[in-house]
């Protein structure tokens, strides 16, 4: 009988080494192991043998199964290999047809602007600093010297997050929050700028978006004045522009400043533009973070970065940089 049942898983080895596919698998698994098979067949005789023929025989059959099991094992594992191997190839895409025509992607707008003022800033002597965009009440208004009652508030049109105490969490309105987080962390001399994301409830129109992008300076150190705030904004607009642009500063009025100004740029048809804020930092607002208004003294400025590139640019429009137009994409 043994002698046999080697025969038959001899044959069980050389068909499942042959089989070439998952049906035929299973149907050689059913005639070799299966309930009907002469291995089980085999396996139900042995109560009828003497102890120890039993014993033997047992051995050899649990041998020859193993030895079936371990090639329907290997049969199995040889077809999932090919059946991969036959997806990979169906599904592999064949890009060498775009060669040639295809388009390089490049930077938005507002991203070159952004990395542009990041260069001209880091060239200057300032490093790069950056905040959350949902903030807290104390970091968007208070420690800004903008407290609860303070009609400020309203002319930043702040879009609210429904979390904790009404009116306590926010998008940030403004990038000035990082001038706060900053001189917690740092002591004077402070010299960074901060650009980024602010979102305000302003419908958007050919000069305002309701997610827009500043950029915040902020410098502390000993003995500072308004002419260093004059100077850098100068230097600054006339390496991002060139000659050509002038910049000018109108007084102005921002409850974290004093004294404060807004600054303008020329545009090429003789008129000015709006690009922001900017002031001398006001005593209170050094306090709030432990700084000694006696011993330092500083500057900040903050302004819109996509108004920026309107201009660069000329733009007729804001909301072009939002549109998603490729057309108009491409160009840049
Ligand atoms: C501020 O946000 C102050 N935090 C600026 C500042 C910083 C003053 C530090 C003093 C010291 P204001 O609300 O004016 O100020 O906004 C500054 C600039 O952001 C604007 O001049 C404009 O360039 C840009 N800006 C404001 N709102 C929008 C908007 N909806 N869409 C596009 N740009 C905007």
């Amino acid at each position: 009988m043994i002698e046999t049942l080697h025969s038959t898983a001899a044959e069980a080895q050389a068909r499942l080494a042959e089989v070439a596919d998952l049906d035929a698998l299973a149907q050689l698994d059913v005639e070799f192991l299966g309930k009907k098979s002469a291995l089980t067949l085999a396996k139900r005789q042995l109560g009828s043998l003497a102890p120890e023929q039993r014993r033997t025989a047992g051995q050899a059959l649990n041998q020859i199964r193993a030895e079936v099991e371990g090639a329907v094992g290997a049969a199995r594992e040889r077809l999932a290999r090919a059946a991969l191997s036959e997806r990979l190839e169906a599904e592999r895409l064949d890009l060498t047809e775009f060669r040639g025509t295809a388009r390089r992607g490049s930077l938005h707008l507002v991203t070159q602007a952004r990395d542009r003022l990041e260069d001209v800033f880091v060239g200057m002597g300032f490093s790069v600093a950056e905040g959350p965009e949902v903030e807290s009440a104390w970091y968007n208004f208070e420690a800004l010297n903008i407290p609860e009652w303070h009609p400020a508030r309203g002319s930043f049109d702040t879009i609210f997050v429904n979390l904790g105490a009404p009116e306590e969490v926010m998008l940030r309105s403004h990038t000035s929050p990082v001038q706060i987080r900053t001189m917690e962390k740092q002591q004077p001399p402070i010299y960074i700028v901060a650009p980024g994301r602010t979102f305000r409830t302003d419908t958007a129109d050919a000069t305002h978006l309701p997610a827009f992008n500043q950029i915040e300076g902020l410098v502390v150190d000993r003995g500072i004045t308004m002419g260093d705030l004059a100077g850098t904004i100068d230097e600054f607009v006339r390496t991002f522009f060139g000659g050509d642009v002038k910049s000018r500063l109108r007084p102005s009025y921002f409850p974290f400043t004093e004294p404060s100004a807004e600054f303008d740029i020329s545009r090429a048809d003789g008129t000015w533009l709006e690009l922001g804020g900017c002031g001398m930092v006001h005593p209170n607002v050094l306090r709030n973070c432990g700084i000694d208004p006696d011993e330092w003294q500083g500057f900040a400025f903050g302004f819109g970065i996509d108004r920026l590139a309107v201009m660069r640019h000329e733009l007729d429009d804001i909301r072009e940089l939002v549109n998603n137009d490729v057309r108009f994409l491409r160009q840049f």
